[in-house]
């Protein structure tokens, strides 16, 4: 067979899933009034009202089609060993033996549509090209938005054989027949069964993560579930950094914060939600970019008071994503504000009573361009990247974890990371509100082992000689009555502005077992009714509940045996010993 290495590609997976037609994108704007169309014409996309969402569209996945399904996403490494005890792991002959079935003759009657994309700015070093064949006009549309798609890719990539090749089917869309599988080793994805954006948008965490984390490890970089925000300080400077938070905890209201000190100079500018790819410059410093081009953001609970900037973002050429609708076609969700209107169309496409289910999926989305968006940093899209001088992790914790605490230093940071849990959200498929280990946030995105994960942290910490500071928040501690005891959203911007002057050496902190933690009055309080009570206990640290937790992070880290490096544990028993534990 003759052409490019894509073109052989393309060519064989035609002959598998045999299209009646194969478009190739090329991302420009009269495409996407195609793919509209098309969308429009077979129900995939309802317009909304286009008056007040120019270019808007609702998209209603099938019902048992709306979140992510870790139970039903593999690692296909060669050795399982690699893969670790927390992936889920088929091999390659059996993923391929499994699914090739469902591929055959998939896409018979349909279109196929070929997405060469980019992850990372385009002409960045960074960047990485990838290619999704798909079946679906959805997921065209939304790779669309997501990535930098078309003609850019196709002349990134020449006539290499560098790129990701990820196959999609929608299939026939059974949770029976739905397989979200990854090949590290020949960086291939196969997903089949599902059109939601985790499962079929494969620029995103199948790649983005799982596959980019493998390749990562190989290249010495780091490919992190962090949202890239800077925080400008009165002087105008603007400090960097990136925050890992899991699924559906806030990370793109933090990243677009309006600021309530911004009468003393404090302003935050987005620069990513979702994905990080960190690397160790040349100064020794980390990082970062934004590898993705738009937002994939959770609805419910996104208004004018929590994040005004994504509400402006979303009024025009924005894909939602199982919210409901009012009668004058707008896009409506739980949370927008106050109480329904009385006639909504639910997001299952029936009419909506008061009193009756949610109106709007837990787990509904807007899909919107990062350009849309008015609190984008100038520098989004630099090639190098933005230097990065903290690292938060953060979880939903109502207990244990105070509102926010300093590590001592890189290796006792990376040990607060793989020691992270948080309360389940609806953005996968399991129990809501049950406490999970997940490193990093990184548990269901890691393309590997964990412990070499742990391993190949501390090994880009020992190159960076001005390694970012690293951090711990929790904006969700409870009080007896299980009422939050932090304000959260724009407030957060106080905690943010002490990460700064504890990276110019300036915030005042006690030393605690587990941590610096701010002192009582080192956090800018200013405007906010806040008890001293309340804020004690927002910071205090509770060694009942600490031991406990040494307790389970234990039993966590037992699983990986050898691959977990000695520094974890040893991190581990100096917590303990601090502690005062046996
Ligand atoms: O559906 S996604 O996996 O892309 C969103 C998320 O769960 O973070
Ligand atoms: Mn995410």
């Amino acid at each position: 067979m003759s052409g490019t290495p894509l073109e052989r590609w393309v060519d064989e997976v035609a002959a598998i899933t045999q299209p009646d037609r194969i478009v190739w994108c090329d991302g420009s704007d009269e495409e996407a009034q195609r793919l509209y169309e098309q969308g429009l014409a077979e129900k995939t996309f309802y317009r909304l009202n286009q008056k007040a969402y120019p270019g808007c569209h609702l998209h209603r996945s099938h019902p048992s089609d709306v979140a992510r399904t870790e139970h039903l996403t593999f690692i296909c490494s060669r050795r399982q060993e690699d893969a670790g005890p927390t992936n889920n792991w088929m091999s390659p002959e059996e993923a391929r033996a499994k699914t090739l079935p469902l591929f055959r003759g998939a896409m018979r009657g349909r279109t196929m549509y070929v997405l060469p994309y980019i992850m990372g700015p385009v002409g960045s070093p960074f960047s990485k090209v990838g290619v999704e064949v798909t079946d679906s006009v959805y997921v065209a549309a939304s790779m669309r938005i997501m990535t930098r798609l078309g003609k850019v890719a196709l002349e990134q990539l020449g006539s290499s054989e560098d790129f990701c090749p990820g196959l999609h089917s929608l299939g026939d869309l059974s949770p029976e027949r739905r397989f979200i599988l990854h090949f590290p080793e020949e960086r291939t994805i196969w997903s089949v069964g599902s059109g939601y954006g985790g499962n079929a948008l494969l620029g995103k965490k199948c790649f983005s993560l799982r596959i980019a984390s493998w390749m990562g490890r190989q290249e010495g970089w780091l490919a992190e579930h962090m949202l890239i925000l800077g925080l400008e300080d009165p002087s105008g400077q603007v400090w960097y950094m990136a925050a890992a938070f899991p699924s559906a905890c806030g990370k793109t209201n933090l990243a677009m914060l309006v600021s309530p000190l911004a009468d003393q100079g404090y302003r935050v500018w987005t620069v990513g939600d979702d994905i990080a790819w960190l690397r160790v410059g040349p100064d020794g410093r980390l990082w970062a970019v934004n590898p993705e081009a738009g937002f994939f953001g959770v609805a419910p609970g996104t208004s004018d008071r929590t994040n005004p900037n994504m509400m402006a973002a979303i009024r025009r050429s924005t894909i939602f994503t199982n919210v409901a609708i009012t009668q004058d076609g707008l896009p409506w969700w739980e949370g927008i504000n106050g109480t329904g209107p009385d006639s909504l169309i639910d997001w299952r496409g029936n009419r909506w009573s008061p009193g009756s289910d949610k109106a709007a999926h837990p787990n509904s989305r807007f899909t919107v361009p990062a350009r849309n968006c008015p609190s984008m940093s100038p520098h989004w899209e630099d090639p190098q990247g933005v230097p990065i001088s903290a690292i938060i992790f953060g979880g939903r914790r109502a207990r244990v974890a105070p509102l926010v605490y300093q590590s001592f230093d890189w290796q006792h940071g990376v040990f607060v990371g793989a020691g992270m849990a948080s309360e389940t959200t609806a953005a996968a498929i399991h129990a809501v509100g049950v406490t999970r280990r997940d490193p990093m946030a990184m548990l269901p995105f890691c393309g590997y082992n964990m412990g070499d994960y742990f391993a190949h942290w501390l090994r880009v910490g020992a190159r960076l000689s001005q390694p970012p500071a690293i951090f711990h928040v929790n904006w969700f501690r409870t009080g007896e009555s299980g009422q939050f005891l932090w304000p959260g959203f724009g407030e957060n911007v106080r905690v943010l502005k002490w990460i700064v002057e504890r990276v110019q050496g300036k915030g005042e902190a006690t030393e605690t077992p587990i941590g610096f933690v701010p002192t009582p009055g080192s956090l800018d309080l200013e405007g906010l009714s806040l008890s001293p009570e309340t804020m004690e206990e927002l910071l205090r640290v509770d060694r009942d509940a600490w031991e406990q937790e040494l307790a389970e992070q234990k039993q966590f880290f037992e699983q990986f045996g050898e691959r977990l490096p000695q520094e974890i544990w040893q991190e581990h028993a100096a917590l303990a010993a601090r502690l005062g534990a046996s």
